[in-house]
């Protein structure tokens, strides 16, 4: 009761993928879960859509080089508020001002510099909704179906 359950896209970056244990478990210890999850590696392509509101700006091509660097892991998160809680566990862009100002959210603990910074989390619901789609495509495949989730069996 006047909860507001929401979807939101989580994705480890290549530079912590191997602290894949410690991440889960920050999600869990926030009351969230873990609905979808994908290991996949991206190509300049796909990375320049997912980020192509970045298009423009001076810090692209590094981005873009980080990004697609290796392997990236990509989760639905549901929870009360999980938009902004996921934000809040992320923390400051930058981890470096992280460290200083939030030292014990996940890019304090596990990112690099202001490129390299562990993970990345939709900053609204619309965004929520465009990168899901992204990432786990409503669309009928092959293989095992797509079309029943986690949250359809709980
Ligand atoms: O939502 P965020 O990931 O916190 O930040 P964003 O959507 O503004 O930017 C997307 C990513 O682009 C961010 O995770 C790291 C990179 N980025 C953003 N601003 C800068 C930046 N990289 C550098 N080097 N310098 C920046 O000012």
């Amino acid at each position: 009761l006047g909860s507001k359950k929401e979807r939101t896209l989580a994705m480890i970056k290549p530079d912590a993928v191997t602290k894949i244990g410690d991440i889960i478990q920050m999600v869990y210890d926030a009351n969230l879960i873990i609905t979808k999850a994908k290991m996949t590696k991206l190509s300049w392509k796909q990375a320049a859509d997912f980020y192509s509101e970045h298009q423009s700006k001076s810090f692209f091509n590094n981005l873009m080089q980080f990004v697609t660097s290796g392997p990236v892991v990509a989760m639905e998160v549901m929870g009360d508020e999980a938009v902004s809680i996921w934000r809040k566990i992320l923390g400051p862009t930058d981890s470096e001002s992280a460290r200083k100002d939030a030292p014990n959210s996940l890019r304090a603990q596990f990112g690099t510099d202001g490129t390299k910074n562990a993970a990345h989390g939709s900053d609204s619901l619309a965004s929520a909704a465009r990168e899901l789609e992204f990432f786990f495509p409503s669309t009928t495949g092959h293989g095992p179906s797509n079309s029943a989730t986690y949250t359809d069996c709980v």
